[in-house]
C-alpha cells in the first residue's frame, strides 16, 4: 500500500515536472534579443528558517499573506508590525553568487530573498514579456508585484517565465526572488561534491521583449554522414501559441536565403551549401546566420563541423583528433568566486590557451553561456556536463526526471555551439546496475536531443585487472559511451609519481580513450624538493611521470584533461597548512600565479601539437 502511493506521488510529481517544462519552453540565444538588464544592486534578506515561505506552522504561505516576504515591506498602516523589511544597507551584486560578497556567507547555505524595484513600459503593446534567468543555485522561486511567476530546480542552467499584461505595472513593479542553495539528497548534484556551493543569482537576469509569435529557438548542424557533402539540417521551434507557416533560414557569407514549412510550430531546415570553411581550433570560422518567423528575427553567429569516434579514433572534420584539455571549475581563483562574464571566460579560456589546450573539460556542470560562445571564437573544443556527480539516488525516477531536466536545459541552450563536441553526462558514479540503467537513459537522452555531438561520462577504473599492472576501463557504461573517458590519480591517492613507470591502461571496448582528470596538490609558492608532498616540486614530479606514461599509452589514447587549471575552493579539503579548504591541484594557484607543473604540462602539449597539428 505504502509503495503504491509512493508510485503515484513520483508519477505526480513527474507529471508536475513535464506539465511546468511545457509552459515554461526554454527561450535560447538572449543575447540575440531585445533585452532590459536587471542586473545591478539587489536588496537581500537572509532567512535560515524560511520564515518568509512558511508559516509558524511550516505550512507555505497563501499568496496574500502579510507577512510572506514577496508581499510589500511597507507596514499597511500604524499598527500593521512588520518583521522584515528590504534595506540598502542589504545589498548584493546580481549576477554573482553571494558567499563571495561578504564574510558573513562565505559558508552560508539556505535561502536568501532578493528584490530587486524597477519601471517598465513595453516597446510595442503587442509584444509579449519575459523574465529571463542564465542561472541561479539552486531551487529559485520568482514573485512579481505579488504574484508567483514560477519555480526552477537546477543551479547551472537557464530558464525564463512569462510575465502577463495583468501583472506588470509601469511603475514600481516588485520583483522578489527566493534563491534556495540547500544541498539535498535527492537533488543533482547531491549532497557530497568536492566543490563550493556557491548559492545566489550567480548569472544575469533579464527582461526579454518578443513578437506575439516567436522563435523559441533553433538548431544548425553539418550532418555528421558527409562533411565533404556540406549537409546543414536542423530545426526552428516556434512559441506554442505561434500561427506562422513558414521560416526563413539566411547566411548572407554563404549567399544561402531559403524557405522551409512550419507545422505544430517547428520547421525541419535541410539544405547544402558549397564551399564550407569548417570550424576548428585553427581556423575558428563562425558565420552570420539568420532565422525569420513572421515577425521574429533572430541572428547568432554559428560554426559548422563534424565531431566523430570512427573506431579507435575521434575524427574533427573528418580528421585525427587529438585532444590537448584542461579540467576547469567556474571559478575565479584570484577573489574565490563564481565566474560569470565575458571578462572571466577570457581570463579562463586564455590561460587555457597559454597551456597550449585545443579542448577544456567544463567540470562539472554546465558554465556560463559566455564560456562557451568564447570557446567558439577562439577555437577551443568544449566537454560540457550536467552535475551528476558521485553518490546520486540512481534508485530514485524523481531523481533522473532532475538529472533529464539539466540535461536537456544544456543542450537546448548550446546546441549551436560549435566548441561543443561532447555532452557528459556525470562523473565517477560508482558502478552497479541500477546506476548503469540510470547512466544510460541519460545517454540515450543527449544522442535523442543532439545526435551530432559525442556523449560520455567520466569513468571508474578496475585496478591492476589481470595482475599484469594492467589498469583495466571495464565499467560496464562504457558500452554506451562513444568515448570511453576515466579519471586517474596514479602518484596522488595511489602510491607516488613513480608508479606510473610500470603502469599500463587499456579499455575492453574498441573506442578512443580520454583520461578526464589527473592530478596531484600543490599549495602555490611552496617549493621544496621533488620528494615534499604538497610542493610545486613534488606536483611537478607527478606530472613529469605521468606525460613519460601517457607516450606508452595504447594507440585508443585520445587525448587527456587533466585535473584542473587552478586552485578552487572545497569544504572537504582541510589541510590546515597546504589547503585550508581549497582544493590545490591547479595549475595556477589562488593568486593567479602559475605553478611549476604548468610548464611541463605547456611543452607536452607543444609537442603533441607538432605530433597531431
Ligand atoms: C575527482 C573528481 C573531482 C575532484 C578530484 C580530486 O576524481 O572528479 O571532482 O575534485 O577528483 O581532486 O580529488
Amino acid at each position: 500500500m505504502l509503495k503504491k502511493t509512493a508510485i503515484v506521488t513520483t508519477a505526480f510529481a513527474l507529471q508536475i515536472l513535464a506539465a511546468n517544462a511545457q509552459k515554461n519552453q526554454l527561450i535560447t540565444d538572449i543575447e540575440g534579443r531585445k533585452t532590459i538588464s536587471l542586473n545591478g544592486k539587489w536588496q537581500y534578506i537572509v532567512d535560515p528558517y524560511e520564515t518568509g515561505f512558511y508559516d509558524y506552522r511550516f505550512k507555505e504561505r497563501l499568496e496574500k499573506d502579510n507577512d510572506a516576504f514577496w508581499n510589500s515591506d511597507v507596514p499597511k498602516n500604524k499598527y500593521d508590525h512588520k518583521e522584515y523589511g528590504y534595506s540598502d544597507k542589504n545589498t548584493l551584486k546580481v549576477p554573482g553568487d553571494w558567499n563571495s560578497q561578504d564574510a558573513k556567507f562565505l559558508y552560508y547555505e539556505g535561502t536568501v530573498w532578493y528584490k530587486k524595484t524597477f519601471d517598465y513600459k513595453k516597446s510595442n503593446a503587442s509584444d509579449r514579456v519575459f523574465l529571463s534567468f542564465g542561472a541561479a543555485n539552486y531551487k529559485t522561486d520568482v514573485y512579481l508585484n505579488g504574484k508567483k511567476l514560477g519555480q526552477h530546480i537546477g543551479g547551472f542552467t537557464p530558464f525564463n517565465f512569462e510575465i502577463p499584461d495583468s501583472i506588470i505595472r509601469t511603475k514600481g513593479n516588485y520583483l522578489v526572488v527566493k534563491v534556495d542553495n540547500k544541498r539535498g539528497a535527492e537533488e543533482i548534484p547531491t549532497l557530497n561534491t568536492d566543490w563550493w556551493n556557491y548559492g545566489g543569482i550567480t548569472r544575469d537576469v533579464k527582461l526579454v521583449e518578443l513578437p506575439a509569435n516567436f522563435i523559441t529557438g533553433f538548431s544548425l548542424q553539418l550532418t555528421k554522414l558527409s562533411p565533404g557533402d556540406n549537409k546543414i539540417q536542423g530545426n526552428v521551434k516556434l512559441d506554442q501559441s505561434s500561427n506562422v507557416s513558414e521560416v526563413q533560414v539566411e547566411i548572407p557569407e554563404l549567399k544561402l536565403k531559403q524557405s522551409f514549412p512550419a507545422s505544430n510550430n517547428i520547421a525541419a531546415i535541410d539544405f547544402t551549401v558549397a564551399n564550407l570553411q569548417y570550424w576548428s581550433p585553427k581556423t575558428p570560422k563562425l558565420y552570420r546566420v539568420i532565422v525569420t518567423a513572421g515577425a521574429d528575427k533572430l541572428e547568432d553567429k554559428i560554426g559548422f563541423r563534424t565531431i566523430e569516434a570512427k573506431g579507435e579514433q575521434l575524427l574533427l572534420n573528418g580528421k585525427h583528433l587529438f585532444l590537448r584539455g584542461i579540467s576547469i571549475h567556474e571559478e575565479i581563483p584570484q577573489e574565490g568566486r563564481r565566474a560569470y562574464s565575458r571578462a572571466d571566460a577570457l581570463q579562463l579560456l586564455g590561460w587555457a590557451k597559454e597551456l597550449n589546450c585545443n579542448m577544456v573539460r567544463l567540470a562539472h556542470y554546465p558554465h556560463d553561456e559566455s564560456m562557451t560562445r568564447i570557446a567558439d571564437s577562439l577555437g577551443v573544443l568544449v566537454w560540457s556536463e550536467i552535475p551528476v556527480y558521485w553518490t546520486i539516488n540512481f534508485k530514485s525516477e524523481e531523481v533522473l526526471g532532475k538529472a533529464k531536466q539539466q540535461l536537456t536545459e544544456m543542450v537546448t541552450r548550446d546546441q549551436n555551439r560549435a566548441s561543443i563536441i561532447i555532452w557528459s553526462v556525470g562523473n565517477e558514479t560508482p558502478i552497479s546496475e541500477t546506476r548503469t540503467n540510470f547512466m544510460h537513459t541519460l545517454l540515450q537522452t543527449a544522442k535523442e536531443l543532439d545526435p551530432t555531438r559525442l556523449a560520455s561520462a567520466a569513468l571508474e577504473v578496475s585496478y591492476k585487472a589481470e595482475g599484469k599492472n594492467i589498469n583495466l576501463i571495464d565499467d560496464p557504461l562504457g558500452k554506451y559511451v562513444d568515448m570511453v573517458s576515466f579519471n586517474e590519480y596514479l602518484g596522488w591517492y595511489l602510491g607516488t609519481p613513480d608508479s606510473c613507470k610500470t603502469a599500463n591502461w587499456a579499455t575492453i571496448y574498441d573506442k578512443p580513450l580520454f583520461i578526464s582528470e589527473t592530478g596531484a596538490e600543490a599549495k602555490g609558492g611552496f617549493i621544496s624538493s621533488s620528494k615534499a608532498m604538497w610542493s610545486e616540486d613534488y606536483q611537478a614530479w607527478y606530472y613529469k611521470e605521468q606525460i613519460a606514461m601517457l607516450k606508452r599509452m595504447p594507440a585508443n589514447f585520445s587525448g587527456i584533461s587533466p585535473w584542473i587549471l587552478a586552485d578552487f575552493r572545497s569544504p572537504r579539503r582541510n589541510n590546515p597548512t597546504y589547503q585550508q579548504g581549497w582544493n590545490t591541484k591547479g595549475l595556477i594557484d589562488r593568486n593567479g600565479k602559475k605553478k611549476k607543473a604548468f610548464f611541463l604540462l605547456k611543452e607536452y602539449y607543444g609537442e603533441m601539437e607538432k605530433m597531431y597539428p
